[in-house]
């Protein structure tokens, strides 16, 4: 596996390349470029430069996250295929700029939701909590607002402002999508955009649905493993791959995070891991927790020991963290819980690589 540390450039992110570059056996950032609109070609000099940066701190951009999806494409309207080619020629670029792996997701409106940002934890940190009964009936608007002003001044990632102007006319537009429309309408971007994939040799990965269930009577796809069986299958190429986040999907006890990465790993579809706990504290309630099994509902342990035994050779990257000592950053990112979570990943791998040769002796 590669460790990769996501990074959102050096004008958004209180956390500086040298800092990441400290953190042992990470190799490179996860970035993307935060001021082009959603919908328009990545400019060729804006990723060259943005590489240029990463790569004189000694550090590789071999992952981008995220290469957002128009919602004309989502809700299939007649003008995505204008946004469609967009979303080619970026590919193009990226690939010509060394970019391996696009996460991306399919999630209608919203990305990522919580209803507290800062919910706090005995030991004195915080972190992110979703309590399913604050969320449902709340409307959409309101709690949006109040994610966009409780972010420590940040701009979260899938919640630019540009995105939250329209969100009314959005959430309208929707009414005529249920989940068989919206398979339909990621099949035809998939068949698109994949021969080009393919031709540029940059893997699609998509990321799950995050929490993996229907919210606001939107739909949701990415949840489970029956839905991810059939969106690996619309386009049968490993460039139509996987994000697994296993906080993600690990939100739902019925999904078996190791189980995933078995199943999924053995098609070669898994490109990019993202790797956090959570902790449930009731149905559909939980919050965000350190990465050490123990502080979590997740096995951190039995997860990636499935990545070890599939030999997983993609991008792996600790995913939200608490926040810690004192740091202000941006919700979920900050530097020192998830530099703590790298560690703890790296002491797990070695561990288990230790002992599998130790087993054979
Ligand atoms: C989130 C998402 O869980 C996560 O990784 O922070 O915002 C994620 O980056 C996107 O859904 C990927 O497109
Ligand atoms: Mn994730």
């Amino acid at each position: 596996m590669k460790i990769t540390f996501r990074w959102f450039g050096e004008k958004d992110d209180s956390i500086k390349l040298g800092q990441i570059k400290q953190i042992p056996a990470v190799t490179g950032v996860v970035g993307a470029l935060y001021d082009v609109p959603v919908g328009e070609v990545w400019p060729m000099d804006k990723i060259l430069a943005l590489k240029d940066t990463v790569e004189k701190a000694g550090l590789e951009l071999e992952v981008i996250e995220s290469v957002n999806i128009h919602e004309d494409i989502k809700l299939g309207l007649p003008t995505r295929d204008k946004y469609i080619e967009n979303y080619k020629q970026c590919i193009r670029n990226l690939g010509k700029a060394g970019v391996k792996v696009i996460c991306y997701n399919f999630m209608p409106v919203f990305d990522w939701l919580r209803s507290e940002l800062a919910y706090n934890l005995p030991d004195g940190s915080n972190a992110l909590f979703y309590d399913h009964n604050a969320v449902k009936d709340i409307d959409p608007v309101k709690l949006v607002e109040d994610m966009a002003t409780n972010s420590n001044g940040f701009i979260l990632p899938g919640w630019e402002p540009d995105r939250l102007a329209i969100l009314k006319d959005t959430l309208e537009r929707y009414k005529s999508v249920d989940e068989e429309k919206l398979f339909d309408n990621l099949k035809y971007f998939l068949e698109q955009i994949i021969p080009v994939c393919e031709e540029a040799d940059v893997k699609m990965a998509i990321h799950p649905d995050d929490p993996p269930w229907s919210l606001f009577g939107l739909p949701r796809i990415v949840t489970c493993k029956g839905n991810i069986d059939r969106l690996v299958k619309l386009v049968d190429s490993p460039y139509n791959g996987l994000t697994l986040c296993s906080g993600s999907l690990g939100a739902n006890p019925e999904n078996n995070i190791p189980d995933l990465v078995r199943h999924f790993g053995a098609m070669g579809r898994i490109h990019f891991g993202h790797v956090r706990n959570v902790k449930f504290i009731g149905e559909r309630v939980f919050h965000e927790a350190s990465h050490l099994s123990a502080d979590g509902s997740l096995d951190l342990f039995e997860i990636m020991k499935a990545y070890h035994d599939i030999d997983f050779k993609g991008y792996i990257r600790p995913d939200h963290g608490r926040m810690i000592w004192g740091e202000k950053a941006r919700p979920g990112y900050g530097l020192y819980d998830r530099a703590l979570g790298i560690t703890y990943l790296n002491g797990l791998w070695e561990a288990i690589g230790k002992m599998k040769k130790l087993q054979c002796k």
